[in-house]
């Protein structure tokens, strides 16, 4: 009997192994302490993890090769993708505060490459820019400490010269979740939610018109956008929740140009962080503006009853110049299914009404204040020059960037290296406190930051990160010595 049991046991194991995309893997469970959150419970729709090989405390090794790889991308049809070890998006770096990270990072596409470890605060030596390309067949150690105070959701993608925006359209992308060492949050099932869309030719193959077209010109002048949203590689993927369950939902915007408009119809979300980890106090909120590169940490409670069917929207967003807007710009798209399952519902958990204290940068110790003025394809009237040092400045400096967008178009803000805090957008005080590496410029606005550069000298990018634009030069350098 005892027998028996075991057998099934494994039986039972070993079809929930198969079950699993076979490029799913775990944590080195010898190396990494449970995790506060409970992480990735009943879920088939979180990309796969980064294996730790390292044996020593707080010290997470992994390796990720580029390559070029077929993948099915859209059911029953393949596309020739780039892909970080064969998968689109790439498998998570998933890390605590204090960790020791060691990337052996391996380039086997056809064209230079780098990672760009997107809001992440680590040495210039490892941010992965313009400046450092890994060339074909090369291989290069990405290495860094994850800072305390720094848990959060960020990503990673390349980042070369003129090439960014191609290389994500054909799969480079990759989720970075960074734990804490004491999360005020209660452990819940926390998803990964990584948003892309993509736009594919007849036979599969991954569109990108000639740049002398006038397909190409229009995605020159949006940034290049496709019809077909995924979430983690998926088409309207299912997250199941449990009517009562509370779920923390990190969503990524991994895509080039498109920015999202989400809403759960019949659903108020609790928004509790963005770029930089969590906010002072969760935030309600009926829909969230998520512009290109940037993250959100939202609390989804399951108050539907069990049973029901609720869709994920992306409402329309006008980013676009009326001359280049895409006819269906008005269109509602769907995102992914939340399914409440037929269980008996739980009672929810208690979410502390403090979350962390985030100190604001003193705008009375301000020793510069830098004007930054966007139009089409231009920072203060230039195109990037990777010789041109755009704002130098020094470190332990704390600097008032004033950002103006003075045409009819969108235009995403990032600054490397360093978390910025929003004092005010259009003369509107910024209503709370966060961190942020992105901010979207709407056209024919303004909007102005405060950043302090506590460490790490380096020549640094700061861009618009609609990537078209940012390749055609929307880009410029800050120096900090
Ligand atoms: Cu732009």
């Amino acid at each position: 009997m005892a027998h028996r049991c075991t057998l099934l046991a494994l039986l039972a194991l070993s079809s929930s192994l198969v079950a699993q995309p076979p490029q799913r893997e775990s944590h080195n469970a010898a190396s990494i302490s449970p995790r506060p959150s409970a992480p990735r419970k009943n879920d088939n729709s979180n990309p796969p993890l980064l294996v730790n090989t390292s044996k020593l405390p707080k010290t997470v090794e992994v390796s990720i090769t580029a390559a070029i790889t077929t993948l099915s991308l859209q059911p029953g049809i393949t596309s020739e993708v780039f892909a970080y070890n064969g998968s689109v998006p790439g498998p998570t770096l998933d890390v605590r505060e204090g960790d020791h990270v060691i990337v052996h990072f391996r380039n086997d596409l056809p064209e230079p490459t780098t990672i760009h470890w997107h809001g992440i605060h680590l040495p210039f030596e490892s941010d992965g820019s313009p400046f450092r390309p890994i060339k074909p067949g090369e291989t290069h150690d990405y290495e860094f400490t994850v800072r305390p105070g720094t848990a959060g959701t960020y990503w990673y993608h390349p980042h070369p010269d003129h090439r960014t925006g191609f290389a994500i359209g054909k799969g480079l992308f990759g989720g970075i979740v960074v734990h804490a060492a004491n999360d005020p949050l209660p452990a819940m099932p926390d998803k990964l939610i990584i948003l892309s869309d993509n736009r594919f030719l007849k036979d599969g193959a991954i569109d990108f018109p000639d740049p002398m077209s006038h397909h190409g010109g229009v995605d020159e002048e949006n940034g290049r956008e496709g019809p077909v949203l995924f979430v983690n590689g998926h088409v309207m993927p299912t997250i199941s929740i449990r009517s009562g369950e509370v779920q923390r939902w990190r969503i990524v915007n991994g895509s080039a140009g498109r920015i999202y408009r989400i809403a759960l119809p019949g659903h108020t979300l609790l928004q509790v962080g963005t770029d930089g980890g969590l906010f002072e106090k969760p935030v309600e909120v009926k829909e969230i503006l998520l512009t290109t590169g940037e993250r959100v940490e939202v609390l989804v409670h399951g108050t539907d009853p069990p049973g029901t069917k609720t869709v994920l929207k992306n409402l329309p967003y006008d980013r676009y110049a009326p001359q280049t807007r895409p006819s269906d710009w008005e269109t509602t798209l769907d995102l992914l299914t939340l399914q409440t399952t037929n269980e008996t519902p739980v009672t929810p958990v208690a979410i502390p009404a403090t979350l962390r204290k985030i100190t604001p940068l003193d705008t009375a110790k301000s020793t510069a204040v830098r004007t930054i003025v966007f139009s089409q394809g231009l920072i203060n009237g230039k195109t990037m020059d990777m010789t041109r040092v755009d704002v130098s400045t020094t470190v332990g400096a704390t600097e008032i960037w004033e950002i103006e967008n003075i045409v009819g178009m969108d235009h995403p803000f990032h600054l490397h290296g360093f978390q910025f805090q929003v004092l005010d957008r259009d003369g509107v005080p910024e209503p709370y406190r966060a961190w942020k590496d992105m901010l979207n410029i709407p056209k024919h606005t303004s909007a102005r930051i405060i950043v302090r550069y506590d460490d790490y000298p380096g020549k640094w990018m700061f861009h618009c990160h609609i990537l078209d634009h940012e390749d055609h030069g929307m880009m410029g350098v800050l120096e900090v010595k």
